[in-house]
């Protein structure tokens, strides 16, 4: 605490003042709450907090048993990958805790996600340099895609797990991508094949009206 340095009655008063209005100034005392506190700015524009989990997809949800699943990850490499469940296994394994953002304006946070960081699955095929944007393609025909910037944050993993359990099928199990730091489209569930490529190339959602980016703090819902 930083003192006032008079001595007396009134020193010890003065004093005894500021420490208050220090611990209220710690504590964020009076703020309305319409900006500036952590619970605000950890909810993007237009977004609402749900509780549950909403399921999203283009009405298939394809059923991969472990024993058949394969993950295809190629393109500019130096060490192209056919992962089975064994091959994916002994990649390391990671948690991370992250929020989500779908762009029909819900949010939920604190998803335990077990899986594969996208760090470690890049360590693991070496990207070349001109991989510059990352191709997602999954089982259900869907597809997007991402900048490798997007891709090589730290939060980014391949799901298998969440809140300690296998990642339910309606959710994208066994494996999906989690982005947490763009909407929620661009994670891919039942993902089969990660391409890295020089060239950009817009998703079943990017080339339907939506963002190429879709960055929610910057609101690049449509575009
Ligand atoms: N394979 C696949 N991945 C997909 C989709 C899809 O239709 N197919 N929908 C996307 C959209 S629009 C959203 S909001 C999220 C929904 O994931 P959830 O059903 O686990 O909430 O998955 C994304 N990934
Ligand atoms: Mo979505």
């Amino acid at each position: 605490m930083a003192k006032s340095g008079e001595s007396g009655v009134f020193g010890a008063i003065r004093d005894k003042l500021i420490a208050r209005k220090q611990d209220w100034a710690r504590e964020g005392r009076l703020l309305t709450g319409a900006h500036g506190t952590r619970e605000v700015d950890r909810l993007p524009p237009g977004q609402r907090l749900v509780r549950d989990w909403p399921v999203l997809d283009l009405g298939v949800q394809p059923a991969i048993p472990r024993e058949t699943f394969r993950l295809i990850v190629d393109g500019l490499v130096e060490t192209p990958m056919v992962l089975d469940w064994d091959g994916l296994m002994a990649l390391p394994q990671s948690e991370d805790v992250s929020d989500i953002h779908c762009v029909t304006a819900w949010s939920r946070y604190d998803n335990r996600w077990s899986g594969v960081r996208a760090a470690d699955l890049l360590a693991a095929v070496k990207p070349r340099p001109e991989a510059r944007h990352v191709l997602f393609q999954s089982s259900d025909g869907y597809t997007t895609n991402v900048p490798m910037p997007a891709f090589a944050d730290d939060d980014v993993m391949l799901a298998h797990g969440w809140d300690g359990a296998p990642l339910d099928r309606r959710h994208g199990g066994p494996l999906r991508v989690v982005i947490p730091r763009l909407y929620f489209w661009k994670s891919a569930k039942w993902v089969r094949r990660i391409t890295f490529a020089a060239e950009d190339q817009p998703g079943f959602w990017e080339t339907r009206g939506y963002h190429n980016h879709g960055d929610p703090w910057m609101e690049e819902r449509y575009g």
